[in-house]
């Protein structure tokens, strides 16, 4: 890599002329900062039209967008098997949330830490065994809670209080203070938010106050010539669960939902007295409005449209507020010249298209992730990326900035190269595969292809069923073309590439595998 070269350079130099820093320690930090569930359209250097978020947009502005980001598989802990270990979920073995992450594989993490980096993994993990190949973790248990949540620190459960944002944050800022070694580091700061429930920050409460969202377009799909989409169990109107998800706990009991005693029992009786308080403060006025309106039909999931925007772009505010205190913890100790900044999330989201929450379909929303890279100074990366980028290329991304072999049988390909336009012959397509069915959210198995223009999606388990789309005529996905003749040449083409991509990552012929 030229840069690296000229790294290494400065780095030779910079030890001729003074004793420190020594060669180790100009090799670059990597920085990851993980989310559940953050949509693209809620990150401003994406989309503005609902929030801004300075900070994040900082990480773009100082660096690099990745316009075409998108995951190999829209769920959480098969998309975290594939950032560890550069592999497909077919090979890793992570297909599902529902599967215990083989953790005696090889990871990014592992390679770092064998060529002398300093890891460590703070928040969410998801994957149900102990991680492996960190120097130091402190993870949430499955889930986690947004209000005073347990974490397992190096083995012992201990429960923390505060805003989960804030304390992940608090814990990443607290090792980075307390390291004392002269080794690089490679810190993963994995937070809950923005996941369902989409609890916020008591002191954020009057973010958006008064604020409408735009409903989008398609918020009342009828899925015509969708049967896969059909099956979805995710709608706003009817699937979003008014106590659990809109927190409409009322006094009376009158309203009866089927999450309605776990939504007191796990996350309202989870806040302190002072919590429950502000909670109520915000809230009962709400509840007593809607209760007052007596809404129905349209009108009611348009309400619920509302509510859930207003509680996710507040998760939203608690983490860019977070990420810019990371920033800024590296600005004040002399850190961001020379640590690489990532910032993406497990998969997208829907927000409200299609009139969904949730994810899980190879429809754009959530097969998109945000990616936004800042790179150490001696790489002056900046801009906008269009390339066709995956998850999968993280851990090589990782491994080739750290000047670590990148081990054969890692899937994706480093980034670097297009980073900083070196790369000539870069993939024209992406392969995706979902396997969690049955589901809580009805999506069926399916696997498929997207090429820069074209999706082609077969539907497989749950329903045997082919979709094509033309995302420069329908970039909302409203109009299966699989059926149309003038994209019959161009389906046929796509089955092709489509079959050169299972093979070339060594996806077993049979489709449920
Ligand atoms: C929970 C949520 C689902 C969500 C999955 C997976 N239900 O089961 O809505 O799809 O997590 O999310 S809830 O009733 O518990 O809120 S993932 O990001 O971890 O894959
Ligand atoms: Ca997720």
């Amino acid at each position: 890599m030229k840069s690296l070269n000229l790294l290494l350079l400065l780095a030779l130099l910079t030890a001729a002329s003074c004793s420190t820093p020594t060669q180790e320690s100009t090799r670059p930090n990597i920085l990851l900062i993980f989310t559940d569930d953050h949509s693209y359209q809620t990150f401003s250097a994406y989309d503005d039209r609902f929030i801004e978020t300075p900070n994040l947009d900082r990480i773009a502005d100082e660096g690099v967008l990745f316009e075409n980001s998108f995951v190999t598989n829209s769920i959480c802990a098969p998309s975290r098997a594939v950032i560890l270990t550069g592999k497909h979920s077919h090979i890793n073995g992570q297909t599902t949330n529902g599967v215990t992450f083989d953790s005696t594989q090889n990871s990014f993490i592992k390679e770092l830490g064998a060529a002398g980096y300093e890891t460590a993994l703070i928040g969410k993990w998801h994957l149900r065994s102990r991680p492996t190949g960190f120097d130091h973790y402190e993870v949430l248990i499955g889930q986690g809670h947004y209000y005073n949540t347990d974490f397992i620190e190096n083995g012992v459960k201990v429960q923390r209080p505060g805003y989960v944002t804030d304390v992940v944050t608090d814990k990443s800022l607290d090792w980075l203070e307390e390291r004392t070694s002269d080794k690089p580091f490679c810190l993963m700061v994995q937070h809950k938010a923005t996941h369902r429930i989409w609890q916020p920050d008591t002191s954020l409460f009057h973010e958006f106050e008064g604020v409408e969202f735009p409903l989008p377009a398609n918020f009342f799909d009828d899925y015509e010539g969708r049967p896969a989409a059909a099956m979805h169990r995710m709608g706003i109107d009817e699937h979003m669960d008014l106590v659990w998800d809109n927190k409409m706990l009322d006094d009376e009991g009158e309203i009866e939902t089927f999450h309605r005693d776990r939504y007191e029992r796990v996350m309202y009786n989870r806040m302190n007295d002072g919590e429950k308080a502000a909670w109520d403060a915000y809230y009962d006025p709400i509840i007593a409005d809607f209760k007052a309106s007596k809404l129905e039909g349209k009108a009611l999931a348009e309400w619920k449209y509302q509510r859930y925007m207003h509680d996710y772009l507040k998760c939203v505010r608690s983490v860019d507020n977070n990420v810019g205190r990371i920033l800024a913890y590296l600005d004040e100790n002399g850190l961001a010249e020379n640590t690489l900044v990532v910032y993406t999330s497990d998969q997208g989201f829907y927000m409200g298209e299609h009139g969904w929450f949730d994810k899980r379909y190879m429809y754009e929303e959530s097969l998109r992730t945000p990616l936004v890279m800042r790179f150490p100074a001696a790489y002056n990366a900046r801009g906008k990326v269009e390339e066709l980028v995956q998850n999968l290329d993280l851990a090589p991304t990782f491994l080739d900035i750290a000047d670590v072999a990148i081990p054969q049988d890692m899937q994706g390909r480093s980034l670097l190269p297009i980073v900083e336009r070196e790369e000539q012959h870069w993939r024209d397509a992406i392969y995706y595969h979902y396997y969690e069915y049955p589901n809580e959210h009805g999506t069926p198995k399916h696997y498929g292809i997207r090429s820069d223009r074209y999706k082609l999606i077969h539907f497989y388990e749950g329903i045997d069923s082919w979709e094509f789309y033309d995302l420069q005529q329908d970039p909302s996905e409203m109009h299966n073309a699989y059926e149309d003749d003038a994209y019959q040449d161009i389906i046929e083409e796509h089955k092709g590439r489509l079959a050169q991509l299972r093979k070339q990552y060594m996806v077993p012929e049979d489709p449920s595998s």
